[in-house]
């Protein structure tokens, strides 16, 4: 599944222009992978729909398809592949790892025994597995390697009596307790379970679910909350499971975080669930970061406009506007020929033509200014110009000329607001034909 979705963004994104075919193909491979990583079909369904409307419906105008397309996605799958807000204080405390036969959870007690470790703190590894031969060696052997305390009775079999004992002998900061596993859950299971909960009162109970089980996991988890307060999940064989989309997505619908991911059989073989990192990696995109920043300061800029346009502010930015509202229009050509009498700037056919090359080379110099040139355009002085001209590849005169189309269009802006335009009825046209929402707070 993983790969899938890393091929169906590259293919996307090396693509010379993108259409809404484009967007609509991508969304349709982005299906197919969740599902052939066993995602459930109605949260399929429902992250794609969630794609699209963002898309389509929600997309600023400044903003590149593509751009806006990666971002989309990221934030959407980043909200359903699990949720990762929770960490484990790095503190004195009983973890208890709980789950299903095979699932890891004896290779995950060293794992994490191993994380605490790093981090400073002494860790000792409990078997509470009185079940399956061999278990109470299995972390012993571990503990050792990895270098932290280890309890168990090889030959008892009653649980509550080795945890009691543990919880006199460990005097270690974290004790992280090893329990047997079952094939499902069951009525031998659950009691069990229960009487080390009552035994030890743990702070942590973190369910170990193993990735090939896909969407079964969601039961899974249910299953495991009605009996005990679960307060994370860790997620193993990331790795090596084509369904590990499915088990994900169950901490999304239980509303279970997740704590950590198993990606190999090695100890260091795990890391911390960070879903945004998880994503990033899924869509394949090392600078996806500079993307999703580059698109926020667009977001946020094109919100700016708008609440500068409302307030009846006037900059370089309201300007720019305006020029593509134009564009939008046709030419500047068609819209003075509808209006007789129209031609303030005295200007001939082919005059009209040439301000056309030049509103397309202003946008090019609108594009080399400064976020602080463009909201203050009186500090644009010479060798601000200068610099200007050379960023945009246009002459200093051109630059001059837009200063000046501004200057003007500031003039004839401020006439507006005060009203003494408006009540000329070729003006009057002139507004109805420019889009509505780009002129509302003028009005
Ligand atoms: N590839 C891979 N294998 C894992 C991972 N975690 C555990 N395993 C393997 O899964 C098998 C069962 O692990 P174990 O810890 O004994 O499971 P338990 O029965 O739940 O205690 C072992 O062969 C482990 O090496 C993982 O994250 N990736
Ligand atoms: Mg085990």
């Amino acid at each position: 599944m993983l790969d899938r979705v890393r091929e169906a963004v590259s293919k996307f994104t090396s693509k010379k222009k993108i259409d809404k075919k484009d967007l609509e193909e991508l969304i349709k491979e982005i299906q197919r992978a969740l599902i052939l990583g066993d995602v459930n079909v109605k949260v399929v369904f429902e992250i794609s729909e969630e794609i699209k409307k963002k898309m389509f419906e929600e997309k600023p105008e400044n903003i590149s398809l593509r751009d806006y397309a990666i971002k989309s996605i990221y934030e959407v799958l980043t909200k359903y592949l699990g949720k990762g807000d929770k960490t484990l204080e790095l503190k004195k405390q009983k973890i208890l790892l709980v789950g299903l036969y095979g699932t890891g959870k004896t290779t995950t007690a060293a794992k994490l025994g191993n994380y605490f470790k790093k981090r400073g703190l002494s860790v000792c590894l409990v078997c509470a597995d009185v079940h399956r031969a061999g278990a109470y060696h299995q972390l012993k052997q571990l503990a050792e390697k990895i270098g932290v305390g280890f309890y168990g009775q090889e030959k008892e079999k009653n649980v509550t009596i080795i945890l009691k004992k543990a919880l006199q002998e460990c005097k270690e900061d974290v004790i992280i307790i090893d329990s047997a596993g079952r094939d499902n859950v069951n009525e031998d299971l659950l009691k069990e379970i229960r009487e080390i909960y009552e035994t030890v009162h743990p702070d942590e109970i973190l369910l170990v679910i193993s990735g090939d089980i896909g969407s079964i996991a969601k039961d899974v988890v249910e299953k495991f909350k009605e009996i005990l307060p679960i307060t994370g999940i860790i997620i193993t064989k990331i790795d090596t499971s084509a369904k590990a989309g499915g088990a994900l997505v169950s901490s999304y619908l239980t509303n279970a975080p997740i704590l950590f991911i198993g990606t190999g059989e090695k100890i260091e073989e795990f890391e911390r669930f960070d879903p945004k990192r998880f994503v990033s990696r899924l869509l394949g995109m090392g600078d996806l970061e500079a993307l999703l920043e580059k698109v926020k300061e667009l977001e946020e800029e094109q919100k700016t406009i708008k609440e500068m346009i409302e307030k009846g502010e006037y900059n370089m930015y309201v300007f720019y506007e305006q020029l593509k509202a134009t564009q939008k229009m046709g030419s500047f050509q068609k819209i003075i020929e509808m209006i007789p009498g129209m031609n303030m700037l005295g200007m001939k056919k082919e005059e009209l033509e040439e301000q056309e090359i030049k509103v397309r080379k202003w946008k090019y110099i609108f594009d080399s200014m400064t976020k602080e040139e463009r909201l203050h355009p009186e500090i644009i002085n010479s060798s601000r110009i200068a610099r200007i001209a050379r960023g945009s590849g246009t002459k200093e005169e051109e630059v001059r000329e837009m200063l000046k189309a501004y200057k003007m269009s500031e003039k004839l802006f401020k006439g507006i607001k005060s009203g003494k335009l408006l009540k000329d009825p070729r003006m009057k046209k002139i507004l109805k034909m420019m889009p509505q929402d780009k002129i509302q707070g003028i009005m």
